[in-house]
């Protein structure tokens, strides 16, 4: 019995998802066509496949879990309604969202359009590598448009003629940029996120994918936790307490030599920032040190 987890080969996410896992304490041995990596310390394997045939994988039963961008999940379950006979959705269950893969697909239509609301793009061409999320979203608002579906470089579709406006994913938004598109709506906002069938699994894998979760918790909480430890006035405790983000019940140290101050240790849930720090130190605290955490189990 091996729990297996598809991720993608080579990409944006490749390594990202590979480094949570690492972090999970997993190591593996790869196999020489690459596509395959051997978990050498717990019964969990990897699959290194492309980002759109994951979903696929995990519906036909090839592997247990998988990780994809929502947006990838998202147009997967649109299949059936919009190329198939069927009217349901394919659906998969999310675990967890890991905190890596942040963008949002959008549409977008040249610099020179005035663009005041969706119903005037009726009868246009939108060009997409999205086109079931694409026609959900214009059926939703009860606009008609001709969906041109285009593999990538979907940003040169307006300058080349091949459609009127885009929808694609943004993340900082240069490539709109650069071709002179401006962003008009998001669409769908989309992270990194662990997936699983809605099929139950076999009590065997059940128990290590709850191990894998309890180990993902404590990487994910550990990833925005800082240990603060600073020193501050006796009597400014609890205004010192209310200024640490995500902090309940710090710990409070004797200081050698010092009858009005102490240490103050606390696990910051939250994240810590430089305004936070300046206001510690005008609450009266000194000494202030901010240390990364590198593993939680609650
Ligand atoms: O090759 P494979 O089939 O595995 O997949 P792929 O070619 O779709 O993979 P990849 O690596 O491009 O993207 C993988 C996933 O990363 C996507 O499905 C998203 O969930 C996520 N992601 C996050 C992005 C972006 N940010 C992103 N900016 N995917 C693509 N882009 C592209 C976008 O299509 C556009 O061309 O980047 C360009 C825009 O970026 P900005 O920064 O200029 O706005």
């Amino acid at each position: 019995m091996r729990l297996k987890i598809a991720i993608q080969k080579s990409g944006r996410l490749s390594d990202k998802s590979l480094d949570l896992l690492n972090k999970c304490g997993l190591e593996y041995t790869r196999s020489k066509n690459s596509l395959f990596c051997y978990g050498r310390n717990l019964p969990i394997d990897l699959l290194l496949m492309r980002n759109d045939d994951i979903p696929k994988l995990l519906l036909g039963g090839v592997c247990d879990l998988g990780i994809v961008g929502e947006n990838i999940e998202t147009e997967y379950s649109l299949e059936p309604v919009y190329n198939g006979e069927e009217a349901e959705r394919h659906s998969l269950s999310k675990l967890r969202s890991l905190g890596f893969g942040q963008c949002r697909l959008s549409l977008a239509g040249p610099k020179e359009t005035e663009f005041r609301n969706v119903e005037q793009l009726e009868g246009s061409r939108i060009a997409t590598s999205y086109p079931n999320t694409t026609r959900e979203f214009f059926k939703r608002q009860g606009v008609g448009v001709k969906v041109t579906e285009l593999a990538g470089s979907v940003e040169i579709a307006p300058g080349l003629g091949i459609a009127d406006y885009i929808v694609d994913l943004v993340s900082t938004g240069s490539t709109l940029e650069a071709n002179k598109l401006d962003e008009w709506a998001v669409i769908l906002e989309s992270r990194a996120a662990l997936y699983q069938p809605n099929s139950p699994l076999n009590s065997e894998k059940q128990a290590l994918l709850d191990r894998l979760l309890q180990r993902l918790d404590g990487v994910l909480q550990a990833r925005e936790s800082k240990y603060v430890m600073l020193h501050a006035p006796k009597d400014h405790i609890q205004a010192i307490t209310d200024l640490l983000p995500g902090v309940d019940t710090p710990t409070v140290l004797p200081l050698q030599g010092s009858d009005d101050r102490v240490a103050v240790h606390a696990v910051c849930t939250e994240s810590v920032f430089w305004e936070h720090l300046e206001s510690l130190k005008e609450a009266g605290a000194s000494s202030i040190l901010v240390l990364p955490v590198e593993k939680m189990l609650a």
